[in-house]
Formats: C-alpha cells, structure tokens, sequence
C-alpha cells in the first residue's frame, strides 16, 4: 500500500497555489489515494483563528511575536491534523509550511539576518517533528503573481507590503531550494494552471515511487 506523503505547496503571493492544489487533489481523488489537504497559517481550529488575527490588516505585531505566532499554529496544526492524517496512512496537501517562515520571516521581515534564520531553524528543531517529503515551489516573477492575487479584491496584512518585501521572500525560497534541492522541486508557475498542474503531476510521479 502507498505510504501517506506529506506534501507542501509554496511561493509568493498568488502564483497559483491554491489553483495547483485543486488540480493535485483531482488526480489524488481519481487514483483512489486518501488525502487530507490544509493550509497555513491555518489548519486546526485554533490555527485557523490564528490566521485570522495574523492577515488582519488592522493586527498591530512585532516581527518577533509575528513569528511565534506562526509556530504556534503550526505545532497545534501539526499535532491536531497532519502527523494523525500520516500516522492513518491519508497523504497529507499542505498550502505553505516551513518554507514560508524561513521566506516570509527569515528573509522578507528580516532581511536574511543570520540571527532570525538561526532563530527559526532552532524553532524548526525543536516543534517541527516531520518535514514534508516533498514541496512544490511556484516560481513566477512577483509582478505576474500580483497581478493573478490582484484580481481577487481586497489585500491581506502581508499582501499589503512593498514589491521590495517580496523580492526578498522570493530571494528566500531561491534560497531554500538552493540549500533543499531534493526535497523542494521547483515548478515554473508561468502559463495556464492546466500546463502547471502538468508540471507538478510529472514532478510527483518522478519523485514519489507510486503505485499506479
Ligand atoms: N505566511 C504564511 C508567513 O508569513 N509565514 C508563514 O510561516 C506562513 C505559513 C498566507 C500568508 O501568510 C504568510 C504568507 C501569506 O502572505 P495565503 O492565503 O496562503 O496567505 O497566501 P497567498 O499567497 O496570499 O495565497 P493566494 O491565495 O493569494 O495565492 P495562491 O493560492 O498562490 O494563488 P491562487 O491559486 O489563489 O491564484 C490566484 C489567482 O490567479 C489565478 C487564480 O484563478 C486566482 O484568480 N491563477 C492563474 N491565472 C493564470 N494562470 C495560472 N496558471 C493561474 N493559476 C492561478
């Protein structure tokens, strides 16, 4: 029997996550594999209210407890739903995770400090108890993916942030793969959703030994 996968989706502001979710989750549901899908910040009921007070635009927070704030849901979102749904053999579709923090936190609030990147692999090491197997990183220039968020309506706490913010986050996950490169697979998120839902099928199948 297929062993449950734990599989994360990242990049900047609107580059399709959500859209490259929807397609993953078709497939998944057509060969029969049991999956939980999820977000974060978010995931369990209080990660979920977690989230709320984290993209509130009127939410006034330092950088430091922005990211206690981010771990706190993440270890409740962990013990609450992700390592039960592995544990039950469920593959496990997470929207963001780790990578996000090291991005969002490490390099868009902190400028890839060596202190706050050591800060959060500490906090990784000791309340992160399993790391995805595999994530999927959605390149795309950050101009493209404001343009694809823009047309949703109103900006979030993060979204409201200048390009110079996302420049660094996305510098962040250029980072991240680098130091990662088997584990995060990065996918060109540039044309239709079809053609990228594509690419992150073929980068599964490649990566994860299946069944089918
Ligand atoms: N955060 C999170 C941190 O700072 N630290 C952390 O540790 C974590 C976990 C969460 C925020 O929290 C921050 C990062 C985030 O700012 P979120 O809702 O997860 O917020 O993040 P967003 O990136 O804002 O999610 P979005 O919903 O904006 O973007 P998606 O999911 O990447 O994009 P999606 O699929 O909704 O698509 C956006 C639009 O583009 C269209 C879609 O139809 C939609 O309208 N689209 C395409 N158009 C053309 N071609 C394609 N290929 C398309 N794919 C999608």
């Amino acid at each position: 029997m297929q062993q449950g996968q734990f599989i994360s989706f990242e990049g900047t502001e609107g580059v399709g996550k959500t859209t490259a979710i929807d397609g993953l989750c078709q497939r998944l549901a057509q060969h029969n594999i049991d999956y939980v899908r999820t977000r974060e910040p978010g995931g369990s009921a209080l990660g979920e209210r977690l989230r709320q007070l984290l993209l509130d635009p009127s939410t006034q927070i330092n950088d430091d407890t922005e990211l206690l704030l981010m771990f706190a849901a993440r270890s409740d979102h962990l013990h609450q739903l992700i390592l039960p749904a592995l544990q039950a053999n469920q593959w496990v579709i997470c929207d963001r995770f780790i990578d996000s923090t090291v991005a969002y936190q490490g390099y868009g609030r902190s400028f890839g400090d060596a202190a706050m990147l050591t800060k959060i692999e500490q906090l990784i090491a000791q309340f992160v108890p399993r790391l995805p197997d595999l994530t999927f990183w959605l390149d795309l220039p950050i101009a493209e993916g404001m343009r694809r968020a823009g047309k949703r309506g109103a900006a979030d706490r993060f979204e409201q942030q200048a390009l110079a913010f996302f420049e660094r986050v996305h510098q962040g996950f250029a980072a991240q793969h680098a130091q990662y490169d088997k584990r995060i697979q990065r996918i060109d998120a540039g044309g239709d959703a079809d053609s990228v839902g594509e690419r992150v099928w073929q980068t599964l199948q490649d990566a994860v030994d299946l069944d089918f």
